[in-house]
């Protein structure tokens, strides 16, 4: 079956049609679909992490040391995580604001390293914590044998590396639980691109994080694999063996150019994540991560998030420009953090949508 691109008609499978055909008539039905949804995610999509997650230890970390022209105090650590027989190790970086190395702030964890306005994040008050998800699984073109240290460490694991890498977040936020200088009820969990895809399943399936921001993250991420433009990404060129098949559970590829048969798209991953926080950072010009998809995906969840009552923490952003995690990108994810845990209003519209035409509508049968 060929894939829907653009026009008309857009239909999204319902997340509110249980497997048995029956509907979600409350919010505590909303709960038992909720898990039957995430497990079609991970048996079909992206593979399950271990069932025991093992000890999370600090094995190295350097003193705070001064940054950012005297804003913030950073240090480096290196995490270790997993099985006692093959622990891990998984290097971070910490910034937090100057002289509350010892007090609660909200926290940022990102997935990779690289933020480009750390002082400016931590003068607002919150910390960040980078970690390097390579140290887990490689994000290399390839086919499933390049298992990097996590699918070595758990072999019987179905897991592919977004999977990995939003395990390696929840390990990390294991340790923040342990921290004096977080508030561990404030936290927000980000990443770009490939590392966005992770961010986005890792706020999906672990309930600790109070806020999901996924930037570009694109397909496999926040947009939905049936709703097409022409230069985008699709789920039968990401998981090609020579290129991103080992992102996902090695069969997933089976729905290539039969999208129409998956009994899910990527706005049931973001409904996951209702009543909590999602804030979705998109590029109009990042063709190829999809921002029509993504527009779809946002709209997709909305109505999980009204049975919750929680609308106003549906959020989505769109900048100009192309493929990155910018300083703008940033301060969108700071003054919608600033909103949800400071009730600050913010001054940007986090619910303004560019693509008048994309409004998808249900199918009620999968
Ligand atoms: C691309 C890939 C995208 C995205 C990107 C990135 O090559 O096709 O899905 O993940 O890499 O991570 O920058």
């Amino acid at each position: 079956m060929k894939t829907e691109t653009h026009g008309p008609r857009i239909e999204l499978p319902d997340p509110f049609v249980f497997e048995n055909g029956r509907w979600v008539a409350s919010p505590a039905d909303w709960k038992r679909r909720r898990l039957e949804i995430r497990d079609l995610l991970l048996d079909i999509e992206y593979g399950h992490a271990p069932p025991s997650t093992g000890r999370v230890t600090a094995v190295a970390a350097a003193p705070w040391q001064p940054q950012h022209a005297g804003r913030s105090s950073t240090r480096d650590m290196t995490l270790a995580m997993g099985p006692p027989k093959s622990r891990l190790s998984v290097r971070m970086r910490i910034s937090v604001p100057r002289g509350r190395e010892k007090k609660p702030s909200p926290a940022v964890l990102r997935i990779g390293l690289g933020c480009p306005i750390t002082g400016e994040l931590t003068e607002r008050g919150y910390a960040l914590v980078e970690f390097e998800p390579r140290d887990l699984a490689p994000d290399a073109e390839g086919n499933h044998a390049l298992a990097g240290p996590a699918r070595q460490a758990y072999p019987d694991c179905d897991w592919g590396a977004l999977a990995v890498w939003a395990w390696g977040a929840s390990r990390v936020m294991d340790h923040l639980e342990t921290c004096a200088w977080v508030r561990a009820d404030q936290t927000v969990i980000t990443g770009h691109s490939r590392f966005g895809k992770a961010a986005l399943l890792c706020g999906a399936l672990d309930e600790r994080f109070t806020v999901t921001v996924p930037n570009g993250s694109g397909c496999g991420g926040a947009s939905c694999y049936r709703v097409l433009s022409p230069d985008s990404e699709t789920l039968e060129m990401i998981t090609r063996p020579s290129r991103f098949a080992a992102w996902f559970r090695k069969d997933f590829r089976r729905f290539a150019e039969r999208e129409q048969m998956l009994p899910f798209d990527q706005h049931y991953l973001r409904a996951l994540i209702a009543p909590r926080a999602v804030l979705n950072t998109e590029a109009l010009g990042d063709l190829w991560a999809n921002p029509r998809g993504a527009q779809a995906g946002y709209l997709g969840a909305h109505p999980v998030f009204g049975l919750l009552g929680a609308l106003h923490n549906n959020g989505i952003h769109f900048r100009d420009g192309q493929h990155d995690q910018l300083a703008e990108d940033f301060r969108a994810l700071l003054d919608f953090a600033d909103w949800k845990f400071k009730g600050r209003e913010p001054a940007r519209n986090f619910a303004r949508l560019p693509f008048p035409d994309v409004c998808p509508t249900f199918s009620g049968k999968k």
